[in-house]
């Protein structure tokens, strides 16, 4: 069981009560989570108060944990998430990953099959410090030296550039650096925070959770076909993000650069930041978060000039289970590109959920529609086409310790337009077997 709660529970234990740490590890174990996490009465992570911080500083910096998706976004508090996690004086560690040796397949004329291993690590540390909270992020991915040139594999994907060109049919790499950041939180009273979020690398206050952090995609490693529409500003070369979070409410503003990474994926582009965006979370109960966002992106795509608007929304739901957990969310991401006249619209829509079970069992789905442009050729800009994309997939995990290792397997049926079945055939299907590698999950 992956109980990202329960893991913020142990850590809590590790330092607050060694002993208590076996009872929650054993109640983890048997079934279901608790309905509360630690004594009854103690505030949810979305309360901070200046009090609480003095009291349990610890107790404070685990409940936290559960609520922080990527950048600063939030996730469900309820949600899972594997990690790694160790007490070293005043620190906390976290510790953060996820690799993949894959073999993707596909049919029709613009089939492939080929091995990639994309992969990702984060560690984060916290601690308190005067009157607030210091988070520290570093985040990288080994991706530009284990993924094949341009990326890996996968149809209708497009987004950024390789070799001069716009990737089309493959999903580019991720950077060396995927985040260096800070971000120091101040409670102000109970219920309320003010922080402030930074770094050469980060990710502004846009769109939803990135699919990397996401619950619901934790066991969909492939970056949605929306990516570019909804969550792709996850890494963004020069961050500045204020914030106020209000009980169950958080507004944000941030300064970033738009730009989005360039073929080079193991430097950081500096630049001026020349974009911006702001967005307003809610999470009504432990279970739930939703977000409004909108940014304004100076010239985002290398090969194709011209600023864009983006838009998204999102709801996110996390259940936990008796028999283990179930992550959902539902996004909406619209692109409007302002150099062209009229100014030119894309939408996606993406559903997705992934079920967990007996510890070991997930199962998921993912189904978008998304408007794309330049299928086609393989030229900037050009004609959009909305497909829709639907993946099934399941892993087993036949290994808990010391590494998780899963095996498991999608699908993936594809619908487009007529004008585009010449290029990809009439019912182009995708899939991949693979073997998956993360840090072992001690919060149970
Ligand atoms: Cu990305």
């Amino acid at each position: 069981m992956r109980m990202r709660r329960l893991a913020a529970v142990a850590a809590t234990g590790l330092l607050v009560a060694p002993s208590a740490q076996a009872q929650h590890e054993d109640h983890a174990r048997r079934a279901a989570p608790p309905a509360t996490v630690g004594p009854a009465g103690r505030p949810s992570g979305l309360e901070l108060s200046p009090r609480d911080l003095q009291a349990d500083p610890m107790g404070v910096l685990g409940r936290r944990m559960s609520l922080h998706g990527s950048g600063t976004s939030w996730q469900p508090e309820s949600s899972p998430m594997g990690m790694e996690m160790r007490m070293q004086g005043a620190w906390l560690w976290q510790l953060h990953g996820n690799g993949m040796l894959s073999w993707n397949g596909a049919s029709g004329p613009r089939g492939y099959g080929e091995l990639s291993f994309p992969n990702w690590g984060m560690l984060m540390g916290s601690r308190v410090l005067g009157a607030g909270i210091l988070d520290l992020r570093a985040m990288g991915s080994l991706d530009p030296f284990t993924t094949p040139p341009g990326g890996t594999a996968q149809l209708f994907q497009t987004g950024e550039s390789f070799g001069g060109r716009p990737l089309v049919d493959r999903q580019h790499p991720h950077d060396l650096f995927m985040e260096l950041a800070g971000r120091y939180t101040v409670p102000l009273a109970t219920g309320s925070a003010v922080f402030f979020y930074g770094g050469p690398v980060g990710e502004p206050a846009l769109g939803p959770n990135a699919y990397m952090h996401r619950a619901s995609a934790a066991d969909n490693a492939m970056a949605p076909l929306s990516h570019h529409l909804q969550d792709s500003t996850h890494i963004a070369m020069g961050v500045l993000t204020g914030g106020l979070q209000w009980n169950r409410w958080q507004l944000e503003g941030s300064w970033f650069r738009g730009k989005e990474p360039d073929e080079n994926r193991s430097n950081i582009d500096f630049g001026p930041l020349d974009s911006v965006a702001a967005r307003l979370s809610l999470s009504p109960s432990r279970n739930w978060v939703m977000q409004l966002s909108s940014g304004y992106l100076t010239n985002p795509e290398e090969l194709e000039p011209g600023d864009l608007v983006r838009s998204t929304a999102s709801l996110h739901h996390n259940q936990p289970m008796p028999f283990g957990n179930w992550a959902s969310s539902l996004v909406w991401g619209q692109n409007r590109e302002l150099a062209e006249a009229p100014i030119e619209v894309s939408n996606s829509m993406l559903v997705e959920s992934t079920l967990d079970w007996a510890a070991r069992n997930h199962a998921y789905g993912r189904y978008e529609g998304v408007d794309k442009e330049g299928l086609g050729g393989g030229i900037p800009g050009g004609p959009i086409s909305r497909i829709h994309a639907l993946t099934l997939g399941l892993i087993r995990d036949v290994r808990l310790e010391p590494v998780v290792i899963g095996v498991g397997g999608d699908v993936t049926l594809h619908a487009m337009p007529a004008e585009l079945e010449p290029s990809y055939g009439a019912m182009p299907l995708s899939f991949r077997v693979f073997v998956r590698m993360r840090p072992p999950h001690r919060g149970h």
